[in-house]
């Protein structure tokens, strides 16, 4: 694998998950695989478990790894071309890129979505230049529009609590006080479509998500009818994709309480799990008693994101 930033990278997902299952039991099974190899992890907004998962999957493969934050104590990174940089900016993305190319063998990128420019975010400008400029393998640890790492450990977690060969599955909007990215739910979407699932979105109008993830999904404006009989149900809040209008592009359209995932939410459902990527915003996203019901799998999703990541890395050093 020289490249993983969605679905269609990991090829056949029956396979990619018997890989992961192999690997839980054992994650140290390609201990020797990544000897003398070294895996960047480079940062251009914070986080919590992609950092410790991703560190932990290279090291189960012997792999040393250097993480970088961009934004404390490297040099402030342009990315545009063409632009005097005589502001705060003191070197170019253009340099860096193959600079810290030369420390590695594999390069993973978290640049989430700016909100400035839909197009410079649909088409992952940042991470594009990554693949274009590094000459090495690159994977996505969140970029613009996807977040490939962790719908692979939804998936995962879906496949081991599954009461039933074809779960329905509900991915839902839910209230947020500040605009967040689309690429969990665009990632989460385009894995969903992929698996043997029976899936359903909801959310409130204007919030459509890009056509390129929904694909032949089922949307439902109406959370009570989506979450009837589901089985899991996937809360994430995310800003205005600008699908229908483009002018509302990373705007707060609603900040409707009654989106909130809660205990009345979830009598609706065949006593479904519940699921969120984290970090979650307690009582706006989800409520207490939900989050902490024996239902609720957020920190088996989280436990994943190491096998999610030790199966990409693994086939990253095989392709080498
Ligand atoms: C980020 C997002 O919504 O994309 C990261 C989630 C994994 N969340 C926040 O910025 C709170
Ligand atoms: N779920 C996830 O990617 O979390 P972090 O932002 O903490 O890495």
């Amino acid at each position: 694998m020289r490249k993983y930033t969605n679905v269609f990278d990991l090829g056949n997902l029956e396979i990619a998950l018997s890989e992961a299952s192999e690997i839980k039991q054992d994650r140290y099974k390609f201990e020797n695989l990544g000897r003398h190899k070294t895996c960047l992890l480079i940062f251009f907004n914070n986080s919590l478990r992609t950092r410790l998962s991703t560190q932990k999957a290279a090291r189960n493969l012997g792999m040393d790894v250097i993480v970088l934050d961009v934004n404390q104590g490297a040099w402030k990174l342009e990315t545009e071309r063409g632009v005097v940089m005589d502001g705060d900016k003191s070197e170019h993305l253009l340099e860096a890129i193959p600079v810290m190319a030369n420390y590695c063998d594999i390069i993973g990128v978290r640049s989430f979505a700016r909100f400035e420019n839909r197009e410079d975010d649909y088409t992952e400008k940042i991470l594009n230049q990554f693949i274009q400029y590094s000459g090495k393998p690159v994977f996505s640890m969140e970029a613009a529009t996807g977040h490939p790492l962790q719908a692979f450990a939804d998936l995962i977690t879906i496949n081991e609590y599954k009461r039933n060969q074809r779960p329905k599955v509900v991915l839902t909007w839910a209230p947020h006080p500040r605009a967040l990215p689309q690429a969990v739910p665009n990632s989460f979407a385009d894995f969903m479509n992929e698996a043997n699932v029976d899936f359903i979105i909801t959310h409130p109008e204007g919030y459509e998500l890009d056509p390129v993830f929904v694909r032949g999904a089922h949307v439902e404006y109406d959370q009570q009818k989506a979450f009837e009989g589901a089985d899991f149900i996937y809360a994430k809040n995310w800003a205005c994709p600008g699908v229908t209008r483009p002018e509302d592009y990373g705007k707060i359209l609603c900040k409707d309480m009654n989106w909130m995932v809660d205990a009345t939410h979830m009598s609706w459902t065949n006593n479904a799990f519940f699921m969120h990527c984290l970090p979650v915003r307690r009582n706006m996203i989800v409520s207490d008693d939900v989050i902490e019901a024996p239902t609720s799998l957020v920190i088996p999703e989280a436990a994943n994101r190491e096998i999610s990541a030790t199966v990409v890395l693994k086939r990253m050093l095989q392709a080498l």
